[in-house]
């Protein structure tokens, strides 16, 4: 007896939760550009062992994507900030981050010292 109510209360917690998780994922979506996730305002692609492009300009307040299209593993150290850094990049991995302050970051990459690119953020007019 107890049992079959549990049953009905169980599934009826799922159909909730089907429900809501339902919904929230069709707001998110909706509203993915504005609030939760930063609009990309440039994409820099790692390929052959570079970054391309090397130089990036953005505004303040910009974000800059970086995706590896290469075979092998990269990461971002940026000279200055120096504890700004991407983490290991594997292949087809990304990585986004935001410029709040105006200023050229000059980055590499910590496997191939061959390897530097820029981001110079405009102040906004
Ligand atoms: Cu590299």
């Amino acid at each position: 007896m107890t049992c079959t109510r549990f049953t009905k209360l169980l599934v009826a917690a799922l159909f909730a939760l089907v429900a809501v998780a339902g919904t929230s994922c069709s707001t998110t979506s909706n509203t993915s550009s504005s609030d939760d996730q930063p609009a990309i305002a440039a994409t820099v692609h790692i390929k052959d062992g570079e970054f391309d492009p090397r130089e990036t300009d953005i505004e303040v307040g910009g974000s800059v994507m970086w995706i590896n299209d290469d075979v092998s593993s990269h990461d971002l150290k940026f000279v200055a900030p120096n504890t700004l850094t991407s983490g290991v990049l594997k292949p087809a991995a990304s990585w986004v981050h935001t410029f709040s302050a105006a200023g050229t970051y000059d980055y590499y990459c910590d496997f191939h010292n061959t390897m530097k690119g820029s981001v110079v953020v405009q102040p906004t007019p």
